[in-house]
């Protein structure tokens, strides 16, 4: 399997994020991505390229000129006004606030984010953008006739919305990928995401629409980060009524309920006729995840990837979460050699 990969994901490196009422160095770090490449390497799993540049377009289709050019502009911005420490939201239009686009920067900055776990640095847009293309790049191998490739994104995307960052991501990487199939010439895309977190922007980038099937297993968001989003009798709206499915699962679950979501999820995505799948790959449901209370163990990711590969659909795979960083590279390479046959 090719993977593509971008070293301008080095570029994106936040201090720190609040997690349990302490400040704590940012569990989403450059790390991550270099233990998955070495792991890339050490198995051999395929040629690594480098993205080409598809440029802003394939980005807008998804995410609003506003909120592009904000993000693009933020830390020059943050500059002039002699801004040291990264670029951090803490105000937030809330129930009773109104819902404006202030002039202030932290103003736009509350209004273009739903959490604090997205800070901004200097490189941040170049590595989000470089993301962006290594999605691209390998959505672009698949329509070419691959049958399968992996995106080692990062920063991840999958909490990203139109307008919206959080949770560690900026540009919706996989939703990205998914419309370029769409305006490529496929009718029907199917998303299954597999990170422990529910994918509430992609979930919500998708909502109205029946040419994109979302599947999110996860941990119930009654009791997990994104609160606001991913329960199960989110089924879609208009048009994508029907379209969108949530398995939610209590913390501490194992391999044991998660496959059983798994099998539940992979029926609809079947039943729906997907042509192409596109595979939002978190490995944090890990037994060892330092944020996340499922446990799943290492070799529970090479079933995962046979279980994706029964699909018997191109299946283009982009890296989300995942933060127990010495195991990270094995589990998610785990899940491409599982759905290789390995
Ligand atoms: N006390 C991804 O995995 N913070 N994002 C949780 C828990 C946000 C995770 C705090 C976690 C975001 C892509
Ligand atoms: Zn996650």
């Amino acid at each position: 399997m090719l993977t593509y990969y971008s070293d301008d994901h080095h570029l994106h490196h936040g201090k720190c994020e609040l997690i349990d009422g302490q400040l704590m160095p940012c569990f989403e770090k450059p790390q991550r991505a270099d233990h998955i490449l070495a792991r890339v390497k050490q198995r051999q799993l395929g040629e690594v390229r480098a993205p080409k540049d598809f440029g802003l377009a394939p980005i807008e289709r998804i995410h609003s000129q506003a909120y592009l050019q904000f993000f693009q502009g933020a830390w020059t911005r943050w500059q002039e006004q002699g801004g040291k420490g990264d670029l951090l939201p803490f105000t937030w239009p809330a129930r009773t606030l109104r819902r404006m686009i202030p002039n202030d920067l932290h103003g736009q900055l509350g209004y273009y984010s739903f959490d604090g776990g997205a800070p901004i640095t200097a490189g941040t847009w170049q590595a989000a953008y470089s993301a962006a293309q290594v999605a691209l790049s390998a959505q672009a191998e698949i329509a070419n006739g691959a049958h399968s490739a992996f995106a080692l994104c990062r920063p991840p995307g999958h909490h990203a919305a139109a307008d919206v960052m959080g949770g560690y991501c900026y540009l919706n990487n996989a939703a990205i990928a998914t419309q370029a199939f769409l305006d490529q010439g496929c009718k029907k895309v199917a998303i299954l995401d597999v990170d422990y977190h529910h994918g509430n922007g992609t979930q919500d980038i998708f909502y109205p629409r029946s040419d994109v099937l979302f599947a999110s297993i996860h941990g119930d968001p009654a009791e997990e980060f994104p609160f606001f989003l991913g329960y199960a009798d989110e089924l879609g709206e208009g048009e994508g009524k029907g379209c969108n499915f949530n398995y939610p699962l209590p913390m501490g679950s194992s391999w044991e309920a998660w496959s059983a979501a798994l099998e539940q999820a992979c029926q609809r995505i079947g039943e729906y006729g997907a042509e192409v799948l596109v595979v939002s790959l978190g490995v944090d449901t890990y037994m060892d995840d330092p944020i996340s209370q499922f446990k799943l163990d290492s070799p529970d990711y090479l079933a995962m990837g046979r279980r994706i590969a029964a699909l018997g659909l191109p299946t283009l795979f982009i890296m989300e979460g995942g933060y127990a960083v010495e195991a990270i590279g094995v589990n998610a390479v785990n899940v491409l050699e599982g759905f290789e046959g390995a």
